[in-house]
């Protein structure tokens, strides 16, 4: 049996759909939890949000054990957080980094990222188009 695929969502995703639908879309969360469904397949997938970083950590060390890659949003944790960079390290599998938006095109406090470090991939720009292509991808990552 394959392990999960963990797709792991930060602060604020929750509101997708209506957080500034102009960067953003009008994409709900659990659409784009269906759409990583649709292309996993018969692979199992943990999706999940939240808006505490410790609890996004948490579930970063229940992938150690329990996953076979990771794909992250780690929204605006992405640019503050050495600790989710830490918890990262300690995954031996494929990480893909996830932006809605082109972060590089944005303010210049979204221009560095600390898991870029640590990541195999990252997809930013595509909308939550980007979910589908970051499962696909990781499909034939963890072959
Ligand atoms: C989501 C956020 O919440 C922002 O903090 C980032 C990212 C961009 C996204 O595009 O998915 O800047």
């Amino acid at each position: 049996m394959t392990k999960p695929i963990y797709i792991l969502n930060g602060p604020n995703l929750n509101r997708l759909g209506k957080r500034e639908p102009e960067i953003y879309g009008k994409t709900t969360l659990s659409d784009i939890e269906q759409y990583c469904r649709d292309e996993a397949k018969v692979v199992p997938i943990e999706f999940r949000q939240s808006n505490s970083e410790a609890q996004l950590i948490d579930w970063i060390h229940e992938a150690i054990d329990s996953g076979s890659g990771i794909v992250i949003n780690p929204a605006a944790f992405t640019f503050t957080s050495i600790a989710i960079l830490d918890a990262l390290k300690m995954f031996s599998g494929p990480i893909i980094e996830l932006h809605i938006s082109n972060i590089h095109k944005r303010e210049p406090y979204y221009h560095h990222s600390y898991v870029s470090k640590v990541a195999t991939a990252v997809i930013a720009g595509l909308g939550a188009e980007g979910y589908r292509i970051a499962t696909r991808s990781m499909m034939t990552l963890i072959k």
